[in-house]
């Protein structure tokens, strides 16, 4: 068992920050030698479930638990995931909780390991799992066992399933897509668009450059009671019905962060000029249904998980001024980072717009605007920039 560990608000973030921004060390996963035998193999992650004590915008502190790269600081939401269409994936987990938990990818088969008792600290303990990764996208890994609690306590991050080929332009390979071409003739369409030129008087529609991969922001939001995180850390148990049914978030967080603090990290904040599409993977491991809204921009839905969590990509695409996110949904968006309509190209002989343009995303169930029970606007919601004028490949 690890020593209960305090997760300062700022260290936390710090964190986080860091394992988004370095995924390209995430690449031990992303070379597959069919000679591979799974036993004995190193794995292509170490994860480790700890507990935790998690300082909040308020200053206050409640028990949860978090998953941590073996021996790290643990992080809400977990580590994220990065992983190549085709592989074989291969992930210990640890439980150095005081508590039992389990491990599971919803949406990819042979991913879970359940019941994982407390570990007596050798370093022997572990359980492994290997699948190899199928559908490029976005997915929710979690601890399985006694859902929707230890999940919502903390235990949830991201898998991305990168492709094998993912270009909406076949050989020329200079609009590259998170997806595989044949994923859906809409998406490619859309991704072989962004960055065009004007055909004949016809404007182009997305001027600027094509999406970059990589040029992405991942948001998970969650929800935080805490007081059913003090009955649980104090040793009750619940049925999930139980749970759900007292459940009374008092804090709405979006990578672990409320309000000011979301709006600062740069994890979560996109920024970038005009003509920079970027794309949002976006998740609920919470229990509340959230409606994420952007002003500046209309984002376009490409994806929408299904029941078991594996993205289905959409085949029709609209542009959405909100899109709905009930509990465990997944959706990748595109925020296609035009210039915003209302914004004049020259207003009063300025060459252009003062920049940057800073636009907000919030959810439209307002509870979750606020934080402690009505301190606004410290709930779910951040920020985005538009840092200077179009940009040109
Ligand atoms: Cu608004």
């Amino acid at each position: 068992m690890r020593r209960r560990e305090f997760l300062r608000y700022g260290g936390a973030f710090a964190a986080f920050t860091a394992v988004s921004t370095s995924f390209p060390s995430f690449s031990a996963a992303q070379t597959t030698d069919p000679a591979d035998a799974p036993t004995g193999e190193e794995a292509d992650f170490d994860l480790e479930i700890v507990d935790v004590d998690v300082e909040l915008i308020d200053g206050s502190v409640v028990p949860m638990y978090a998953f941590a790269h073996a021996g790290k600081t643990p992080t809400i939401p977990g580590p994220i995931l990065r992983v190549k269409q085709g592989d074989t994936v291969r992930i210990d987990i640890r439980n150095s909780s005081s508590r039992s938990h389990g491990f599971q990818i919803l949406g990819q088969d042979n991913a879970s390991a359940s019941g994982l008792d407390p570990s007596d600290g050798d370093g022997e303990d572990k359980a492994r799992i290997e699948f190899v990764a199928t559908k490029p996208g976005t997915y929710f890994y979690v601890d399985g066992d006694n859902m929707p609690i230890n999940r919502v306590l903390g235990l949830h991050g991201a898998l991305i399933v990168e492709p094998k080929n993912g270009f909406a332009d076949g050989a020329a390979k200079k609009k590259p897509m998170p997806y595989a071409p044949a994923s859906s003739a809409s998406i490619k369409s859309l991704f072989g668009a962004l960055g065009e030129a004007a055909i004949g008087g016809k404007p182009a529609r997305f001027p600027g450059k094509a999406w970059q991969a990589g040029r992405e922001y991942i948001w998970i939001f969650n929800q935080i009671d805490p007081v059913l995180c003090r009955r649980v850390a104090a040793g009750e148990n619940f049925s999930a019905s139980d749970f759900q049914e007292q459940f009374h978030p008092r804090y709405f967080t979006i990578n672990g962060l409320c309000g000011l603090d979301s709006a600062h990290d740069k994890a979560t904040c996109p920024t970038g000029n005009t003509g920079e599409p970027a794309l949002l993977r976006t998740m609920n491991a919470g229990l509340a249904t959230h409606s994420p809204h952007i002003h500046g921009n209309h984002v376009f839905v490409l994806t929408q998980s299904n029941a078991n969590g594996v993205p289905v990509y959409q085949q029709d695409l609209f542009e959405h001024d909100v899109w709905l996110m009930p509990p465990m949904m997944v959706k990748d968006v595109l925020l296609p980072f035009t210039a915003p309509p209302d914004i004049p190209p020259a207003p009063w002989r300025m060459s252009q717009e003062k920049y940057p343009l800073r636009y907000p995303m919030h959810c439209h169930n307002e509870i979750s605007q606020t934080s402690a029970g009505g301190s606004y606007p410290m709930g779910l919601v951040t920020d985005w920039h538009i840092d200077g004028p179009l940009a040109t490949s």
